[in-house]
């Protein structure tokens, strides 16, 4: 089966880096591919993208040397089956409030005996390989988010879930439950106290600890911190920034 690169980089003790797609277009998807990522995230929850244009992203991000991942909607195993099924190899699921939610997300995503993931691995097949069902447990990757009070408060029973390979922050979320608003940056005690107790249990059970970031610098700093998967932005929210800039220039030569 294909490897993923996501975990070849954790067996090399690095930061895996994903790109994260809000765009729902398989030609932007193929170029952000190429960006030197470990793995491109096909957002799912908040991007503006529906699951049939996200078979033609993961399809383009296939013709890339980068990972397919996929955040779902919500904890629904047919979505996070149909997603695994159209070649993600790693899956993302927001809003996990204890432990119990954590294990049917990690058994949506595992076939019998170790879950119920049924089986017909459409474009698994073609992107893996025909072992993919041989390998296709160990390979796939399962990050579990925390970013409610109560994923907080569960999250040492959460990261002990068998099967789960880690957790990934929402900053904002977690933020705005907190009550502190949203910060994709946060340096409010609080926030910062929460996202350091979820690093903590993470790493005192051997699992991986992701963030949201609203940056290359900002995600270069978590993971001097001990984040083994960073997100530094997403793909709109680079266009949007870059295009401005270069208006920016532009107007500089005559100025309105
Ligand atoms: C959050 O910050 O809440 C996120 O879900 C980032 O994707
Ligand atoms: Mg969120």
């Amino acid at each position: 089966m294909r490897p993923n690169k996501v975990r070849e980089c954790w067996e090399r003790g690095g930061a895996a880096v994903s790109a994260w797609l809000s765009i729902g277009n398989s030609y932007s998807a193929e170029m952000i591919g190429w960006s030197g990522v470990d793995c491109v995230t096909v957002d799912l929850q908040h991007g503006m993208t529906d699951v049939q244009t996200m078979i033609g992203m993961l399809q383009a991000i296939s013709a890339t040397p980068a990972t397919p991942f996929v955040r779902v909607p919500d904890c629904d195993p047919a979505l996070l089956m149909k997603a695994l099924d159209a070649g993600a190899y790693g899956v993302i699921c927001p809003m996990i409030n204890d432990a119990v939610q954590a294990r049917e997300f990690v058994a949506a995503t595992r076939y019998p005996p170790h879950g119920d993931r049924s089986f017909g691995p459409s474009r698994g097949l073609l992107y893996g390989g025909p072992d993919y069902f041989e390998h296709a447990d160990r390979t796939i990757v399962r990050l579990a988010m925390i970013e409610t009070v109560a994923g907080l408060e569960a999250v040492e029973e959460i990261v002990s879930v068998d099967g789960l390979d880690g957790i990934f922050i929402g900053p904002n979320d977690l933020g705005l439950t907190l009550g502190k608003g949203t910060a994709g940056d946060p340096t409010d005690a609080t926030v910062l106290a929460a996202i350091a107790r979820c690093r903590d249990a993470a790493q005192g059970q051997k699992k991986h600890i992701g963030m949201f970031c609203p940056s290359g610098a900002v995600a270069a700093r978590w993971s001097a911190q001990g984040f083994d998967f960073v997100v530094p932005n997403s793909d709109a929210n680079h266009l949007k920034a870059a295009t401005a800039a270069e208006v920016r220039a532009a107007r500089e030569g005559r100025l309105p």
